[in-house]
């Protein structure tokens, strides 16, 4: 699995391009230009564990760092400060990290999507979660 398979290289290309300068980063800005922000809530799941470097279930400030990179190799790193922000838009229980599941994976989703997208995202994530218990 590469971004590549669930983005278009053309739209990563872009959203990168438009954060090119140190601190022109914005998350919101960058999921809608490379089209993160309409895909599925598979797509952006598998979107985050390409982003999980380690398969920890978190994306942690180190893997953050080099997000761009995971888009485009030769992008830029972010910077403390775009990673700091980053980083505390997603993280409800202030552990410093992303989670990918329960209560994180809703607070990631707060990122990737518009609110009407949202509702169908978390009725969804509830019953993929009840049918996978059951
Ligand atoms: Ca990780």
């Amino acid at each position: 699995m590469s971004l590549t398979s669930i983005l278009s290289a053309e739209a990563i290309e872009n959203a990168v391009k438009d954060c090119q300068a140190p601190d022109s980063f914005c998350y919101k800005k960058f999921f809608q230009l490379c089209g993160l922000s309409s895909k599925t809530p598979k797509e952006v799941k598998d979107v985050f564990q390409i982003l999980d470097e380690d398969n920890s279930g978190f994306i942690e400030e180190s893997e953050l760092k080099y997000f761009l990179q995971r888009f485009i190799p030769g992008a830029r790193t972010l910077t403390e400060a775009e990673t700091k922000s980053f980083i505390s838009a997603a993280d409800d229980d202030s552990d410093g990290r992303i989670g990918a599941e329960g209560q994180c994976l809703i607070s990631l989703d707060r990122i990737f999507k518009t609110p009407d997208v949202r509702r169908n995202y978390l009725s969804g994530w509830i019953k993929s979660q009840w049918l996978s218990a059951s």
